[in-house]
């Protein structure tokens, strides 16, 4: 960013400290004269985002937020370009031993804090033809990881899909019940653990068992689950991310028989 224009850097400064002041209406004030520099804002902003997350810093990331809002950015490219990939930079700082468990933390505040300002603008589409669908969505028992999970369940639910999200470190038998309970399409698994995958063919397992499993889509993924751990575990498929989930899940109900038809 240091070869940007003087003008575009200075602005750059005044959006940071309206952000961390969280001084919202300055925030909007200059997101409109950095628009109006003609630089490259989108780029910048989500630069900007991804390293705000990566660094812990929940007000700048929020502010920030609203910044990509107010200059007319795409939500989903806000979330997956930016914040989610500022979860990426830490994840990679961890790995080699450059950042620990309370930045991971902090970084996921600073993700969720974002989220939560972009969750209003995730438009729904209503053509799609999935909104009757239920989808049962958690990170399965031993496992708090929840990030992905909640890209799936907002992926989904702008997609048109009724997501009952049972949160994260969640027993096989809650996956099932809630299945039941809501006449469900599909269940949708998270896990990033390679300690917890094997709570993934326990639920495929019980939905055996309950004679239900027929009823259901399987989806199952995040980073540690294959296309092959999917087939062997008896799920029917892993798309590589949560976008890939959506478009994946909107084709399958498509072909798939009714709710009323499924569940009598
Ligand atoms: C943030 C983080 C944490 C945070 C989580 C906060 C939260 N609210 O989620 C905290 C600090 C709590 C944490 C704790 C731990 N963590 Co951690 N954590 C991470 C980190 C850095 C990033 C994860 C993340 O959010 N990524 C961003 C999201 C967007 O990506 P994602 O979840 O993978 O989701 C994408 C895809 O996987 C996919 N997806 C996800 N779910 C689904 C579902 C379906 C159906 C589909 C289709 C797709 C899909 O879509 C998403 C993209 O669109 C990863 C490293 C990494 N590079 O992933 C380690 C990592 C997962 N953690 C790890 C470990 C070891 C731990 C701890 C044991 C550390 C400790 N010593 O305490 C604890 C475990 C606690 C527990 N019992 O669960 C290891 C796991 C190793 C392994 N292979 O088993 C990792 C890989 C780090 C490492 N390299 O060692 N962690």
């Amino acid at each position: 960013m240091d070869d940007l224009p003087e003008e575009v850097q200075k602005l750059i400064e005044e959006l940071d400290e309206a952000a961390e002041d969280e001084d919202d209406d300055a925030v909007k004030e200059l997101a409109q004269k950095f628009l109006a520099t003609g630089a490259d804002v989108e780029a910048i902003t989500l630069e900007k985002l991804s390293l705000l997350v990566m660094d812990g810093e929940e007000e700048m990331a929020r502010g920030w937020t609203e910044v990509a809002i107010q200059i007319g950015l795409d939500p989903f490219k806000t979330l997956i370009e930016g914040l989610a990939a500022g979860m990426s930079l830490i994840g990679k700082k961890y790995e080699k031993g450059e950042a620990f468990v309370p930045q991971l933390l902090i970084a996921s505040t600073a993700m969720y804090g974002g989220m939560d300002l972009l969750a209003p603008y995730m438009k729904q589409d209503e053509n799609s033809g999935s909104k009757a669908a239920t989808v049962i969505i958690g990170t399965v028992e031993g496992d708090v990881h929840d990030i992905g999970k909640s890209l799936v369940k907002t992926l989904l639910s702008a997609n048109g899909f009724n997501c009952v999200d049972l949160g994260n470190d969640v027993p096989a038998s809650r996956f099932i019940e809630a299945a039941k309970e809501k006449k469900a399409t599909a269940v949708s698994m998270s896990t990033l653990m390679t300690t917890t995958m094997a709570e993934m063919p326990k639920v495929v397992k019980l939905l055996e068992d309950e004679g239900i499993r027929d009823k259901l889509l399987v989806m199952v993924g995040g980073a540690p689950i294959t296309t092959e751990y999917a087939a062997q575990i008896g799920a029917d498929v892993s798309p590589h991310d949560a976008a890939g989930a959506a478009s994946w899940l909107k084709g399958a109900v498509f072909d798939f028989p009714s709710e009323g038809v499924r569940w009598g």
